[in-house]
């Protein structure tokens, strides 16, 4: 029964793959290598789970979320989406000022919680189910706190990759999340940072504040901690956590679009990588050799600040969009061999190992500091299982 509902539900989704009205339709009807890979993954999970059942009783096939393609949402449901971030940036901030003298909203909550853990949670074995969790935090609050009724969207950044700046995302239009900033001549951004200029990706046309679609009076409140624009306002307190609202720049970068993102190198990342380590490694990017991968890809296809600070970087709302994505790759890649990969997790406590620690194991803990209490990876592990119920389409 289960088997066959499955299945169902998977044909569906991949046939017509989205809902939106036929005006729409063309910019959906993108298939690459990544959504083929990303179907087979589904009907993987679909008959892992006919036969060996579903990991929870709590989610199932009538309460499941499907996660969807920013271009794949109607205009109306990209806003209500937009009108929900916004209203999450205007909710009184939990975490008190004597913690973090700069939160001002809900928003920023998630934001301190992300700047807080950066270096235990990026290049360490609990990144991806880390990023999981936040991901899946931050829209309950959308949707528990600001009333909204859809999903968290994700950005398929190999549909945009050669023309990022025209995208459905970018395009600045009142239903995109915001576009460019406005032109600032400046220096090329160093990463991982400009005393360790391992890779020099070339400036954009933006620079300065975005100029328009929603986002344009969007307050950034905290950081920076490592911007990747020289000229932004230091932070007042400390580690980035006092109150230095400032409008989000961005320099938005087709040539780390277009070198580390399309569709071919996430899919290549998916099926070249079979180890948990290789694959979490490349997605995050080998510096030292040139790639930036497309984890580091993506923040730096939008850029500037907070997008290009990895500590402040969820400051800026298309974050939660790429995290989708980052998400989306992990859930392919595991579906693709759900067995094995349900529980394969790599890496330590430390960034790249460095000071060395030990390997991350699935009992850990992940926190979400005020935003969400302590499960164990191993409840991250399943978007199916755990706290979680969704699957992406
Ligand atoms: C650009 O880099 C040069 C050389 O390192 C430096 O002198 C200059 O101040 C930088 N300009 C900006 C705007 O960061
Ligand atoms: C840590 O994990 C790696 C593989 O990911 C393994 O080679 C190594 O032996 C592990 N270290 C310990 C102390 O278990
Ligand atoms: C940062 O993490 C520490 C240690 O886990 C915790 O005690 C503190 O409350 C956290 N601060 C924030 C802002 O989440
Ligand atoms: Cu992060």
């Amino acid at each position: 029964m289960r088997f066959f509902n499955l299945v169902a539900v998977a044909s569906v989704l991949f046939s017509t793959s989205n809902a939106a009205p036929l005006e729409e339709r063309t910019a959906s009807s993108y298939a690459g290598h990544v959504d083929a890979l990303a179907a087979q993954g589904f009907f993987n999970l679909a008959f892992y789970t006919a036969t060996q059942g579903l990991p929870s009783q709590k989610c199932n096939l009538q309460n499941v979320a499907v996660r969807r393609e920013w271009s794949t949402l109607a205009s109306t449901e990209k806003k209500s989406y937009i009108s929900a971030v916004k209203c999450l940036s205007k909710k009184p901030a939990i975490t008190s000022t004597e913690l973090v003298p700069g939160v001002r909203s809900r928003y920023d909550d998630f934001v301190a919680t992300h700047i807080n853990q950066t270096l235990a949670i990026h290049g360490t074995g609990n990144f991806l189910s880390w990023h999981r969790y936040f991901v899946w935090a931050y829209e309950q609050a959308l949707r528990r706190e600001c009333g909204y009724t859809g999903y968290q969207p994700y950005w398929n950044w190999g549909k945009y990759a050669d023309d990022p700046l025209s995208s459905p995302i970018f395009d600045g239009s009142d239903s995109s999340m915001s576009g460019n900033g406005a032109y600032v001549k400046h220096n090329a951004s160093c990463i991982p940072s400009d005393s360790l200029c391992e890779i020099s990706l070339p400036t954009g046309t933006g620079g300065g504040c975005i100029t328009s679609g929603p986002f344009k009076d969007f307050s950034v409140n905290l950081g920076p901690v490592a911007p990747a624009l020289s000229y932004v306002e230091p932070n007042p307190g400390t580690f980035g956590m006092g109150y230095n609202p400032r409008c989000i720049r961005r320099d938005i970068s087709a040539y780390a679009a277009s070198h580390w993102t399309k569709d071919a190198d996430t899919a290549s990342l998916i099926l070249n990588n079979p180890d948990p380590y290789w694959f979490q490694t490349n997605m995050q990017g080998n510096f030292p050799a040139g790639f930036l991968g497309v984890h580091t890809g993506g923040h730096f296809t939008n850029g500037g600040d907070p997008g290009g600070d990895l500590f402040v970087s969820p400051g800026d709302p298309v974050f939660w969009l790429h995290h989708g994505m980052i998400d989306r790759v992990w859930w392919t890649w595991q579906n693709l061999d759900v067995e094995k990969r349900k529980t394969a997790i790599s890496g330590t406590l430390t960034v790249n190992n460095s000071p060395p620690s030990r390997n991350a194991t699935l009992d850990d803990f992940i926190d979400l500091g005020i935003n969400a209490g302590p499960i164990k990876i191993r409840d991250a592990m399943s978007t199916i299982a755990g706290p979680f119920c969704y699957v992406y389409a």
